[in-house]
């Protein structure tokens, strides 16, 4: 079936009458106590569920369709990617889980008759493929409906390249972007900027099924043997990496899970013990018996690095100096994004890091050999952001808090939460909050957009200007110029420039979405 409409959900106890007033604190009173393991998941409701909404949803992975989807359904099983799919996977039982009704397409016919006015979907999930789709199935009443959308962008959307005829005009023009939706619509695989809303994905839940198989790799109690696994499912990936693996394999044995075509011939090195692709279950247990899964530099940003953390691996990985970018990188190339990656899994790198996470030169022996001496053995660790209530919570914030349909001002978080600082030039309200352990706000930017703001930070503008521009608000020390911002949808956390010190709208990390205990 190309189609189908998930056909669980917990509808009689529900009352179905929407409750708007998000600013009431019994919001975020506990309403559902959740269990689960790969989704079989136990659910208890108590009264207060009747306050929540049950959202007609539907999920259209573009990526998916017709010939696009046929190129990717061709590389599943030769281990193409796969990290969309684990993403898609964790959103639809999330949504199930939280009670909505899911309608699931991966078929443009489908999304015609299902697209047809007036919309009854509440919320559309769909990807920048989908979104092409969607167009063309809704017209003109695409633009009308588009704040229902959400957008599976796995490595974000930066305000300033989203806008199109500023993107066009201050050369942010990409493949992608574009498409003139709220920056928060999009929705990333990492926390790479607060402008998009993270997503993620569960890593707890693959990494506690490993338990329930009974194979060649079910060891004894789980015991680690000294062996390492490398990353990296295709042959071209291990292209010009055989001393980096040889430095290792000397150190430790080393284990491989990549498909190969008979008669090609390999990248791989004789050394490496090739188990061929795995299905997912599989690979998880090879992990659970390894100490260190290795990075080879591609793919960038996926999940498994994370599974291979929360089964009690280091994951060394190895650092990219100068930093890939869209300027300089055939892969990022093209992407939305400005953003620098310093290594394969910069979250990795500054989210988690030693001593689960070992970033070296790859170029250095000594860097590899000092870094897999001292990964002796690791306790199993997994982000509270990457937990099935971790996602779970996340998902049901952003469907309780983020309405992109009224063009008022937004009043979710409230200004006690702000903490107005002065970026130093060149840095972006990403990196000023996150040294102050704290987190750019975009919902609160606008209460920093006003001249007041400036005085408050004890600077004196000799000029002060409305523009269009993504590093506005924002102070220019040459003439003393401040910037205030014309179009909200430029408020950027990400924008920086030499020029500029950007006035940030932080805030503490933490705040009231969560689900009960
Ligand atoms: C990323 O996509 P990938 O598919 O390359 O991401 P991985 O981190 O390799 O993992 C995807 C899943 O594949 C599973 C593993 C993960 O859940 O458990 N797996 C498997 O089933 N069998 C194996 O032998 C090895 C792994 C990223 F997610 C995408 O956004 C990017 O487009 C892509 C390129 O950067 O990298």
């Amino acid at each position: 079936r190309d189609h189908f409409t998930l056909p669980w959900h917990p509808k009689p106890q529900f009352n179905t009458q929407k409750v708007l007033d998000t600013n009431q604190p019994e919001y975020y009173n506990p309403i559902i106590r959740l269990r689960c393991r790969e989704y079989r998941v136990t659910l208890y409701l108590n009264w207060l569920l009747v306050r929540c909404v049950v959202l007609q949803v539907l999920l259209y992975p573009g990526a998916l369709v017709g010939s696009a989807g046929q190129r990717f359904q061709a590389m599943l099983e030769q281990g193409g990617p796969l990290g969309e799919l684990v993403q898609w996977a964790d959103l639809s039982a999330c949504l199930t889980v939280l009670g909505h009704n899911l309608t699931f397409s991966a078929s443009q016919s489908h999304l015609h008759r299902s697209a047809s006015l007036p919309l009854t979907f509440d919320l559309i999930y769909t990807d920048y493929h989908g979104l092409a789709h969607l167009r063309g199935a809704m017209g003109l009443a695409f633009q009308h409906y588009q704040c229902r959308f959400r957008v599976l962008d796995s490595f974000g959307t930066e305000p300033a390249f989203n806008l199109p005829g500023y993107a066009h005009r201050h050369g942010f023009s990409t493949l992608w972007g574009s498409w003139g939706l709220q920056p928060r619509q999009y929705m990333t695989m990492f926390p790479h900027t607060p402008d998009n809303s993270f997503l993620g994905f569960v890593s707890e839940e693959a990494a506690a099924n490993v338990e329930t198989l009974e194979d060649e790799f079910q060891p004894e109690c789980y015991k680690k043997d000294r062996i390492a696994v490398v990353y990296g499912k295709q042959d071209y990936m291990w292209q010009g990496k055989s001393e980096y693996v040889k430095v290792i394999s000397e150190e430790i044995e080393t284990h491989a899970t990549v498909y190969q075509l008979s008669g090609r011939r390999s990248n791989l090195p004789t050394f490496v013990k090739n188990h061929g692709l795995l299905t997912q279950h599989r690979f998880l247990q090879l992990l659970r018996k390894a100490k260190v899964f290795v990075g080879l530099g591609f793919p960038y940003e996926g999940p498994a690095p994370i599974e291979a953390i929360a089964l009690g691996c280091a994951f060394l990985q190895p650092r990219f100096q100068p930093p890939h970018s869209s300027d300089n990188n055939d892969f990022y190339r093209g992407k939305p994004t400005t953003r620098q990656i310093s290594s394969q899994h910069p979250y990795a790198e500054e989210f988690i890091g030693k001593p689960h996470v070992w970033t070296v030169d790859v170029t250095n022996k000594t860097d590899i050999q000092l870094a897999l001496k001292a990964i002796l053995s690791t306790e199993p660790f997994t982000p509270q952001e990457f937990t099935c209530m971790g996602m779970l919570e996340r998902v049901h914030g952003y469907i309780t808090h983020q309405s992109f349909c009224s063009n008022s001002v937004p009043t979710w978080p409230s200004e006690k939460v702000l903490r107005a600082h002065l970026g130093p030039l060149g840095q972006s309200c990403v990196s000023v909050c996150r040294r102050s352990s704290l987190l750019c706000e975009p919902a609160l930017f606008h209460h920093l957009n006003i001249p007041q703001a400036f005085i408050r930070l004890g600077l004196g503008c000799s000029t002060t200007v409305e523009e269009a521009n993504h590093l506005v608000p924002s102070y220019t020390p040459w003439g003393r110029h401040c910037g205030l911002q014309q179009e909200p949808l430029l408020f950027s956390c990400a924008g920086s420039d030499p020029s500029h010190r950007r006035l940030c709208p932080c805030r503490i990390q933490e705040l009231l979405c969560k689900l009960p205990n």
